[in-house]
C-alpha cells in the first residue's frame, strides 16, 4: 500500500520531513542524544564524518569509528520527539520513499541513547552511568499504536500501579525491555542497571515542586520504594520507554545509557555534568566499536 503525501512527508530534495536526511545518510547503528550540542561531542570521536544535517532540534552526523559506520542524531526532549525521530528513521530504512511501499527486505537498526538522568535510589551516585534494563513509560505514547501490548509486561505494570496507587486520570504505565544483545555489549562493572522511568515532563511529572505542587506530592518516594522480585526503579528521564517500545514494535534493538546528573533522593546535582556526559560517551563508544 502506498502512502499519501500527507502521511509520509518528504522535503523538496527527497529527504524525510523532520530528520532532513535521505536513506543513504543513515547507518545501521544509531546513537540518539537529547541535546543537539551533544551530537558534536559524540562525532568528534569519529575517524571521519561523511554527512551532516540539521532541522529544528534534530542534528545528524554520520561517519566512521573503528571501522564501524555510525549515525548520531539529537531527538530533543520528550517521547513526542522520539515518536517523530524513530518513525522517520524506520521509514528511511524500511519504506521505499518513492513508492511509499514497505520494503520486502527488513533492515534492522540498533539504537543507543546516550542521555542524562536523575537517580531515584540513594545508592546510585551522581556522575555514575545507569543502563535501563527496562523502560517504564509514564508518558502514554505506546498506547497510540495497535498491538503495543505485545511488547509490554502486564504483570509488572499491575504490580506498579497497585504499589504507587496510580491515578486512573493518567495513561496506564507500560513496561518495555532493552535489547539483551546491546545490554550485554555495553554493561560492565562500571555501570548500574535498573528500570528507567520515563516521565512526560521534567518538573511535576518528576515530582519537582517549584510554584506548582506535583500530584501526587510523594511520587518519587512511591517510585523509589517499588521492588518487583528485586527489580527496582533506578532513574528518571524523558525518552527511554518510547525508544524501547517503538524499537521493539518495529523489530529493532535499543538500549538507553544515562549519565546520572542528579540524585533526587539526596537532593544533589553534578558539579560537572558535561564531564560526566563526556565520560559516558567515551565509555559507550569504546564498548560499541571495539
Ligand atoms: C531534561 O533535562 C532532558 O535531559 C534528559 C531527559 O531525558 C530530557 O530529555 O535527557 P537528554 O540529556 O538526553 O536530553
Ligand atoms: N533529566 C531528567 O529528565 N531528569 C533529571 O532529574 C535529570 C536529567
Amino acid at each position: 500500500m502506498s502512502k499519501a503525501a500527507s502521511e509520509l512527508v518528504l522535503n523538496a530534495d527527497g529527504s524525510i520531513y523532520h530528520c532532513n536526511i535521505k536513506p543513504e545518510h543513515l547507518a545501521d547503528t544509531i546513537i540518539t542524544v537529547g541535546d543537539p550540542n551533544r551530537v558534536e561531542k559524540v562525532s568528534r570521536h569519529f575517524d571521519s564524518i561523511e554527512h551532516k544535517a540539521s532541522k529544528r532540534e534534530i542534528v545528524t552526523h554520520t561517519g566512521m569509528l573503528n571501522g564501524q559506520r555510525l549515525t548520531v542524531i539529537s531527538t530533543g526532549m520528550g517521547t513526542d520527539n522520539i515518536d517523530i525521530v524513530f518513525s522517520e528513521l524506520d521509514a528511511l530504512a524500511n519504506i521505499n520513499l518513492e513508492t511509499g511501499q514497505i520494503k520486502e527486505d527488513f533492515r534492522k537498526l540498533s539504537f543507543i541513547r546516550l542521555g542524562t538522568s536523575g537517580a531515584l535510589q540513594g545508592d546510585i551516585p551522581v556522575d555514575s552511568i545507569v543502563i535501563g534494563s527496562h523502560g517504564l513509560g509514564l508518558d502514554g505514547l505506546l498506547h497510540y499504536y495497535v498491538g503495543s501490548e505485545a511488547v509490554m509486561n502486564k504483570e509488572v505494570e499491575d504490580a506498579f500501579i497497585k504499589h504507587v496507587d496510580w491515578s486512573p486520570n493518567k495513561s496506564r504505565p507500560y513496561l518495555v525491555e532493552a535489547s539483551t544483545s546491546l545490554l550485554n555489549k555495553l554493561a560492565s562493572e562500571q555501570t548500574i542497571q535498573g528500570i528507567t522511568a520515563t516521565a512526560c515532563g521534567f518538573y511535576g511529572p518528576q515530582g519537582r515542586h517549584l510554584r506548582l505542587q506535583p500530584n501526587p506530592a510523594d511520587i518519587n518516594e512511591r517510585l523509589t520504594s517499588f521492588n518487583h522480585n528485586g527489580l527496582r526503579i533506578s532513574n528518571f528521564e524523558m525518552e527511554t520507554s518510547a525508544i524501547y517500545g517503538l524499537a521493539a514494535m518495529m523489530g529493532h534493538d535499543a538500549l538507553s545509557v544515562n549519565a546520572i546528573v542528579a540524585n533526587r533522593i539526596l537532593g544533589e546535582f553534578s558539579t560537572d555534568s558535561y564531564k560526566t556526559v563526556d565520560a559516558m560517551i567515551e565509555y559507550s563508544l569504546e564498548k560499541l566499536t571495539k
